[in-house]
């Protein structure tokens, strides 16, 4: 005897969507109702906010595939914590729905989505029946030839889960400690997200799925129209938005409407043309630095290098201010001031932060910087990459967005792709 749920959807302050579930067994014949299974997923744990971004439109992806069968997959949102650079101390960071962030109901208009919260309260617990965890093949590449191909095979990493007494596995479940696995296999995968999709369907009978090390697998159709559905589908939490539109406004002399970046926050209706938005009279800079400049890599500039090209950008495009966003540590904030005395920041009290938290500040940096009359950022940060396609949905031309500051003595400095929007 299997449990069967009917989605039902109940409209609460017009916001909140719950799905009820309906503990009785009942035949299927009638195509309103099907199997809910949930596919849960995590990430390497040193991957930052904005590559998990980036994971979640390969699962989203993989949902819709598993979905076109009929059964009803729902994917389960990993709540935000415990990152490496989110290190703001004295702030409880674990445990972070998503709601904190992006619009729910924008995603859930791409595919459906619960929060982790109210995955236990629906599927009956801290439970999760099936943990993959994903790796490469210990091999490589075989003949040097590329092959999409999954395989369940003996973990290559130690296994960062161990049973307990009861035979349950532990591990790391975003700091749910009460939440435990019932069975942990490793899979060495190869290829875009959806070569997982037959094994999902038909080797395993759980009806909870965890995908660790998520990453393993690449986008179906990186840009595509599908990609795209769910990028514009991740709309940033409206109070998030509320805060960087009234920071523009107060130190950037900038609107939506004298900008022409009216925003629709219906997603599905969201079609603005290429070049029709003119952005803020200011210059937008995402300055990344930490882990990027500890390596001393040749892409990414001095201090130095740095403000030498944002007054210079700043002539070329007559503009006045400068905002910008970056991870820089106190001592390098310091000398940033001193050469660029005239720059902006957004920079939070410590309350608002504690409400913010350092997601919430780094999606406010982006959205500031999405709306810039032109922006630079840097290379190879997926930080900059989001604030790229924010801007394209946004309507900007082009040779205003994809633009990467150089290293000091970067010989070929070869600025960022431009991705099209598939509507
Ligand atoms: N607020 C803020 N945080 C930043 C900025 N740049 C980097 N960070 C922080 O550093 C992290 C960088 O990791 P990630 O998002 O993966 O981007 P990437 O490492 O640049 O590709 C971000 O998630 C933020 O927590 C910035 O300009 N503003
Ligand atoms: C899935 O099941 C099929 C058919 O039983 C089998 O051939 C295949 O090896 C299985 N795949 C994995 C990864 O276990
Ligand atoms: C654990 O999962 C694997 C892969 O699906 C399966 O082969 C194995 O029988 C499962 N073990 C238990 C105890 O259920
Ligand atoms: C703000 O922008 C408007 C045009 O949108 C302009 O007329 C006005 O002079 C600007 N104000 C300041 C203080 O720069
Ligand atoms: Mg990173």
């Amino acid at each position: 005897m299997s449990n069967f749920y009917l989605t039902v959807n109940i409209l609460v302050n017009n916001l909140v969507s719950l799905r009820i579930p309906v503990m009785f067994s009942i035949s299927v014949s009638s195509g309103f109702c099907a199997a809910v299974v949930y596919l849960l997923y995590d990430v390497n744990p040193p991957e930052g906010f904005n590559l998990r971004r980036d994971v979640y439109i390969r699962m989203a992806s993989l949902v819709k595939t598993l979905r076109k069968d009929g059964d009803d997959w729902v994917l389960v949102l990993p709540p935000w914590g415990r990152l490496y650079h989110w290190q703001s101390p004295d702030i409880h960071q674990v445990r972070i729905p998503w709601a904190e962030f992006f619009s729910l109901t924008s995603l859930q208009a791409n595919v459906p989505v619960i929060e982790y919260e109210e995955f236990m309260a629906e599927s009956g617990g801290p439970f999760i029946d099936q943990v993959l965890v994903l790796q490469n093949y210990a091999e490589g590449w075989t003949d040097g030839k590329w092959e999409e191909k999954v395989d369940e095979r003996p973990c290559i990493e130690k296994l960062m889960y161990s049973k307990d007494k009861q035979g349950y596995y532990r591990g790391w479940f975003w700091g749910y400690e009460e939440t435990r696995a019932r069975n942990v296999t490793c899979m060495s995968a190869q290829g875009h997200a959806s070569i997982l999709a037959p094994l999902l369907r038909r080797n395993i009978t759980a009806t909870s799925v965890m995908l660790d090390r998520a990453e393993t697998v690449l986008h179906d159709h990186y840009a595509g129209k599908d990609y795209w559905d769910t990028r514009r589908s991740m709309v940033f939490a409206k109070h998030l938005r509320i805060i960087g539109d009234e920071f523009r406004a107060k130190y950037l002399n900038s609107t939506d409407s004298s900008d022409n970046t009216v925003y629709n926050e219906d997603w599905t209706r969201m079609q603005a043309k290429l070049g029709s938005a003119k952005g803020g009279p200011y210059l937008g800079v995402h300055l990344r630095r930490k882990d990027f400049i500890w390596g001393h890599r040749d892409d990414v500039p001095s201090l130095k290098g740095a403000v030498k090209k944002i007054r210079s950008l700043m002539k070329k495009h007559k503009l006045d201010r400068v905002f910008v966003a970056t991870d820089a540590d106190e001592e390098e904030l310091e000398s940033l001031k001193r050469l660029l005395p005239e720059l902006v920041r957004f920079e939070p009290s410590w309350e608002d932060l504690e409400l913010l938290k350092d997601g919430g500040v780094a999606i406010i940096d982006q959205w500031i910087c999405a709306h810039a009359r032109f922006f630079i950022g840097t290379s190879v940060s997926t930080f900059s990459f989001r604030i790229h396609e924010e801007r394209e949905i946004l309507g900007f031309d082009p040779k205003t967005t994809y633009n990467r500051l150089c290293g000091d003595t970067e010989k070929e400095c070869e600025q960022p792709t431009h991705w099209k929007i598939v509507y």
